[in-house]
């Protein structure tokens, strides 16, 4: 192994002008400094510039900007990028390619449609990969058996759409996606017209079928009398209550694993384990774990990919991708994890909610790669099955591929009461699953924590991020539901940083710390709400009360603020550029990052807290991936959706009338006063304010607006009352 005439599998580059980075952020944090030291030497004594608290409260907020911006450094300081090549590893091991289990999660038929999950679930089967050597595994925590319906006309559709894949190198291989892309007018345009045609029919004979029964709600009679394993379903009482359900609906051990041209077939396998209402369920990361032990007893696959259900494969080469590093001879053994980016097919133009996640996957993650491995983020990923079953990292994990290429030789030799006992809600108890075995329970973002912990063992991990898109999913299509989503993982993130998983105090002596650097800016989104709501409301209220709070622009200790801002925004817009972005886009992510700190955040910290005080249970909402014909419509035009009340909402628009009256306010006094003077002393806030403003355009014509998606009326008239008495209350005192 390795030495000499050793030839890597892949190859890492370092990002170019990352010391002119370096020097230029040096600067920066000079400017951090001296704003600082702005405030700590120029505290007032005079009564009329305010309580002394305002003042304290500001510095406050700066010390926690300027560290923050400090540890998002490190994300930045050291970006590499990677490599593979595909071609050595074929050529090389092409007869000793490891078993693959592929895991697709869904929970909800109402929310992911069952036509979604069998494309993903098809365009994963339809992978480049021996399929003897692959077996897909669909776990449904609803336990619907529309959704097992749905994988059954699957298993049977796969059998044409398979070869189909492989005779015009299909691309990209789910159905739905390669209908409606333009390679598939180019194989018409070839003179395929006949094949692409009776292909196009099945599938939209078999979409015909799921859809009606989606829609009644049932199997009708005629199908279940054809498949016995409908009866399963009689003991069905509700979605948190029902018998394990699994059925191997491809068995590749035996003969009729075989598609219309008489290839062997990959192994399907729907499972939804045993729910009851006394034992608790843990979401996501206990029906991975049920997907691990059952798949262990079927293929026991040596890797292990996850993708969510409507993350199909837009690549079909990315298992080989991903093996270049798990398989590499010299660097290969220290990797547990290859994570490939979430991308999003749903994003208009301008992404007005920003879900891209675009500087992360785009910038970040690279960042956080170079600092010895990136987060587990749940979809996309490829894991070795040992590790995430708790091994440590060691000399005797170095994997012999050529060995049993990864297929347990008792595969195929199961019982189904057997392998349902895996499912069932009993299995767990006294035994290391959720703790060291398996995906971690407690943590509403459990792929983070344990690719942390993993990482804590010794492990690092791969980020690969390649031109081509691996994998598309669908994002958040309204405010509310990217608000909530927000919630939801900057709670886990808090949560860990509270656990004794912390990065901060546990995470020293086992991994890098510039890597703990990189984990503590997510960890620490949710305090973010603090400071960030600090300073949208006390400059906007002390500019109205004619209170200043920032340098004069005469004095020489404008120079730092005004430096610092500029650098800062001018360097986060090129960053948005370079990654592919748009201004406009820019200037809603702008937006987006506001309005999560000031409502997500704010409300992941308050249930967090509450929640280490013993009152409030998780609850892990997921965010609907269908779209009503309106707020489709919306989406695609860039227009803000609210049209429901929420708390969330309620803050945003009291924030923004907040600032417009205060803006409004202030303008009519300096008008009065003289004009020039009082802005000369004011000009900081008051741009500052102004921006608020501009920022908050979409929420003053949510207001104004007459569609469905307009804001509620009840909530402007309680953000009116409260922004209008804080005013007057603020003002008065
Ligand atoms: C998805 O794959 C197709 C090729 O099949 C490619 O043309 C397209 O650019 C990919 N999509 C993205 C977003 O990368
Ligand atoms: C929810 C939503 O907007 N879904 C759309 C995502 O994009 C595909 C095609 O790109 C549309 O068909 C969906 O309606």
């Amino acid at each position: 192994m390795g030495g000499e005439g050793y030839i890597p599998l892949f190859e890492t580059t370092r990002a170019r002008g990352t010391l002119a980075y370096r020097v230029f952020a040096s600067t920066i944090f000079l400017g951090i400094c001296m704003i600082w030291a702005y405030r700590l030497s120029h505290v007032p004594s005079e009564p009329e510039h305010g309580p002394i608290w305002v003042w304290f409260g500001l510095l406050a907020a700066e010390l926690w900007f300027g560290l923050y911006w400090v540890l998002m450094q490190a994300c930045r300081w050291r970006l590499v990028y990677r490599r593979t090549f595909k071609d050595r590893l074929s050529h090389r091991y092409d007869k000793d390619l490891p078993g693959v289990d592929i895991f697709v999660c869904t929970a909800d038929p109402a929310i992911e449609p069952p036509m979604m999950v069998i494309n993903t679930v098809l365009s994963v089967m339809a992978y480049d990969y021996p399929p003897e050597k692959m077996s897909v595994y669909l776990s449904d925590d609803a336990g619907s058996n529309i959704t097992y319906y749905a994988l059954l006309e699957a298993s049977q559709f796969a059998k044409h759409w398979i070869p189909f894949c492989r005779r015009f190198t299909v691309e990209p291989r789910s159905p739905a996606a390669y209908f409606r892309s333009p390679s598939s007018d180019q194989l018409s345009a070839n003179g395929k017209n006949e094949e692409l045609s009776a292909i196009k029919k099945l599938y939209e004979d078999m979409k015909n079928r799921i859809e009606t029964a989606h829609e009644l709600g049932r199997i009708s009679e005629d199908i279940r009398s054809k498949h016995k394993e409908f009866s399963q379903w009689d003991s069905y009482i509700s979605r948190q209550d029902h018998n394990t359900f699994l059925e191997i609906l491809i068995d590749r051990t035996t003969r009729k694993a075989v598609d219309a041209e008489g290839n062997a077939l990959s192994t399907l396998v729907y499972m939804a384990r045993e729910k009851r209402p006394q034992y608790f369920h843990n979401f996501k990361a206990g029906a991975m774990n049920a997907l691990i032990r059952v798949s262990s007893a079927i293929s026991s696959g040596r890797i292990i990919l996850n993708v969510d259900c409507d993350m199909y494969s837009n690549n079909s080469e990315s298992i080989r991708d991903a093996l270049c590093f798990l398989m590499d001879e010299e660097r290969g053994d220290e990797i547990a994890y290859v994570q490939f980016p979430q991308n999003f097919e749903n994003v208009t133009k301008n992404e007005q909610y920003s879900s891209s996640l675009r500087v992360i996957s785009e910038v970040e993650f690279h960042g956080l790669d170079g600092q010895g491995g990136v987060l587990y983020i749940g979809s996309g990923c490829f894991h070795r099955r040992d590790t995430l079953c708790g091994k440590k990292i060691g000399r005797e994990v170095i994997t012999r591929w050529s060995e049993n290429s990864g297929i347990d030789p008792n595969g195929g030799i199961y019982k189904p009461e057997e392998l349902k006992k895996l499912a069932s809600c009993s299995y767990e108890e006294n035994t290391e699953w959720g703790r060291e075995m398996g995906l971690k329970y407690g943590c509403p973002v459990e792929d983070v924590i344990t690719g942390l912990s993993i990482q804590y063992r010794g492990w690092r991990s791969v980020y690969f991020n390649p031109r081509r898109n691996a994998f598309l999913g669908v994002a958040p299509t309204t405010l509310l539901q990217l608000l909530v989503q927000h919630k939801r993982w900057s709670e886990g993130d808090f949560q860990i940083l509270l656990s004794r998983y912390s990065p901060a105090w546990h995470g020293l002596g086992k991994i890098s710390p510039g890597l703990i650097m990189c984990y503590l800016p997510y960890c620490l989104w949710a305090p973010n709400c603090l400071p960030t709501l600090y300073y949208t409301i006390i400059p906007s209220l002390c500019l109205l009360k004619g209170i200043s709070l920032f340098p004069e622009v005469t004095s020489p200790w404008f120079i730092p603020f005004a430096y610092v801002i500029f650098c800062k925004y001018a360097y986060s817009l090129a960053e948005y550029l370079w990654s592919g972005g748009t201004v406009l886009g820019w200037w809603n992510d702008q937006r987006i990052w506001l309005y999560k700190r000031t409502s997500s955040y704010l409300f992941a910290a308050i249930d967090t807290v509450a929640k280490l005080l013993g009152f409030s249970e998780t609850a892990f909402v997921i965010t609907s991936k269908v779209a009503e014909e309106g707020v489709a419509q919306r989406y695609e035009k860039e227009m803000m959706e609210f049209g429901a009340t929420s708390p969330m909402f309620t803050i945003l628009t009291t924030l923004a009338l907040l600032n417009l009256v205060c803006f409004l306010g202030a303008a009519l006094t300096g008008f009065a006063s003289g004009g020039a003077g009082f802005f000369g002393s004011m000009l900081l806030q008051a741009i500052l304010c102004a921006v608020l403003i501009l920022i908050n355009l979409p929420i003053y014509h949510g207001i104004l607006r007459k569609d469905e998606g307009k804001m509620p009326i009840s909530t402007t008239v309680a953000s009116t009352v409260i922004a209008v008495s804080a005013c007057t209350i603020f003002v008065s005192f």
